[in-house]
């Protein structure tokens, strides 16, 4: 646990590669995932006379292109670890196998620094072997560890063999991620902003972004530009936590300049919208922007549970944010809403109604199980009565978590709210 923010401010003509571990998990889509981070780090590092390369374990080892730019992963089934020996349900390594990274660390020059990126807590297994298998090969050099893994659990990550774990936010100015780097990028990961003004109980964004930080426009259109400009991306795919917010000022000039430069580019937004903001005008921008698949942030019908979501919305307000999507032209199947399965105290009849709400308004819903975050006030309540959750961060994985572990939800109603959800 350290801050090697100075460090890495003052690094100047050494060869750095950056690592984006496998992943060890029931399931895992390219839904649009690129190690965001570490590739504005890298690109950092560049401007400042550095030489970079990039080992991204699971976009190199993916294969068949699917819809707008994502690929299949690799995917290999494999034992579970001892805390879900228990759980019926396949487990896998998605990326690269061992052999496979070993033969290309080999292959590159040698570095003087190795940057380990991390996503999900309960991804540590694959980063724990990517720095494992770093040190194999380069034992004398220098692993630094970050990402959302070593920020939410440093203490942990601490265990994971890195030279050093970064738990803060590097104060570097970031400029674009270093997409290039990738032979095929297929897409371009955008970024409006850093955080998030809210703050959710079940939502980590405020401890890994204590402030919301806004790119100035031109920024953002430059990095853009950039990555339009790289073989075969066509599509692009929002990271932001808050994009629609104070969307008169920042969003609708941005689409003003996309809809102008980057004619025909596909968009998506696989990280929740907040739907209060979804009104008549916003609709008509998000269509004519060239916005092709949606994901709505409800988590909820239940006013109770809502406010637990900052009482970010409410179910008429859903309702008259469908009413303006479907006016401006969005088909149903391009609109998916988020809804939060298996928290502590939430009933299925709730999670049920939220599902049977959001097909009364004419859109498809997206389960998305609960995975407890440290640091918030939704693990804290999970971790009162499944205390190892502090201990052992596979315990956060959503598919474990919330129907086998916490008994929040049995595995047989969770299978019924699937089919709930599911379309012709
Ligand atoms: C975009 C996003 C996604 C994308 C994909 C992201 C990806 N690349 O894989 C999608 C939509 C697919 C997704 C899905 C999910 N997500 Co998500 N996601 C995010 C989000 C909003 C942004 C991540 C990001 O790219 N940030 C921007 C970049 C710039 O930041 P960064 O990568 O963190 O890097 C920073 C530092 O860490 C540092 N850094 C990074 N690497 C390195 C390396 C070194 C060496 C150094 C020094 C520094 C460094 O540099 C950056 C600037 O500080 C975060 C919330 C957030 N605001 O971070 C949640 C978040 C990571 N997701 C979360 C959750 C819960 C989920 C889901 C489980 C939701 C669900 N129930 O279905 C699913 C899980 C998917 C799965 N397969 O299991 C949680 C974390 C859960 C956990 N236990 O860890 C978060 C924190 C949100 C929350 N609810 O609190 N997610």
């Amino acid at each position: 646990m350290a801050d090697a923010t100075p460090f890495l401010r003052e690094l100047r003509g050494a060869t750095i590669l950056g690592i984006n571990p496998p992943v060890f998990d029931f399931t895992f889509f390219d839904l649009w995932a690129k190690p965001l981070g570490l590739l504005f780090l890298l690109d950092a590092l560049r401007r400042r006379r550095n030489t970079v390369h990039l080992l991204d374990c699971i976009a190199e080892g993916s294969g068949e292109r699917l819809s707008f730019g994502r690929r299949k992963l690799l995917r290999k089934e494999i034992p579970k670890p001892a805390p879900f020996r228990n759980i019926p349900r396949r487990y896998h390594r998605f990326g690269l196998d061992d052999a496979e990274i070993l033969r290309r660390l080999r292959a590159l020059p040698r570095p003087d620094y190795v940057m380990v990126t991390s996503g999900m807590t309960y991804w540590y297994e694959g980063v724990f072997r990517a720095v494992e298998l770093t040190k194999e090969v380069f034992p004398d050099v220098p692993v630094l560890l970050g990402g959302v893994y070593a920020r939410l659990c440093p203490e942990h990550a601490g265990k994971s063999g890195a030279d050093i774990v970064q738990d803060v936010l590097p104060d570097i100015p970031f400029i674009r991620p270093a997409m290039e780097l990738y032979q095929e990028p297929g897409y371009a990961p955008l970024l409006t902003s850093f955080g998030c003004p809210l703050s959710c109980d079940y939502c980590a964004s405020k401890l890994l972004f204590p402030k919301f930080i806004e790119r100035d426009l031109s920024e953002t259109l430059g990095d853009a530009a950039f990555q339009f400009s790289l073989d075969g991306v066509r599509d692009a795919a929002f990271y932001d936590d808050a994009l629609l917010i104070d969307k008169e000022r920042r969003f609708y000039p941005l689409c003003e300049e996309l809809v102008s430069r980057f004619p025909g580019v596909r968009y998506h937004t696989p990280n929740g919208l907040h739907v209060r903001e979804i009104d008549e005008r916003c609709a008509a921008v998000l269509k004519r922007t060239g916005f092709q698949t949606l994901r709505l942030s409800l988590e909820s019908s239940d006013p109770s549970f809502q406010r637990k979501g900052s009482g970010k919305t409410s179910g008429e307000e859903f309702r008259r944010a469908l009413h303006n999507l479907t006016k401006a032209g969005f088909a149903s199947e391009q609109m998916e809403t988020y809804i939060l399965a298996g928290l502590p105290g939430q009933s299925t009849a709730s999670v049920e109604e939220s599902i049977r709400f959001v097909e009364s308004c004419g859109a498809r819903s997206k389960l998305a199980e609960f995975s407890p975050v440290p640091g918030t006030p939704s693990f804290e309540e999970a971790a009162s009565s499944l205390p190892e959750l502090r201990r052992e961060p596979l315990l956060h994985n959503k598919t474990a978590y919330s129907s086998f572990l916490s008994g929040n939800i049995s595995p047989e109603k969770l299978q019924h709210l699937k089919d709930l959800t599911k379309h012709r």
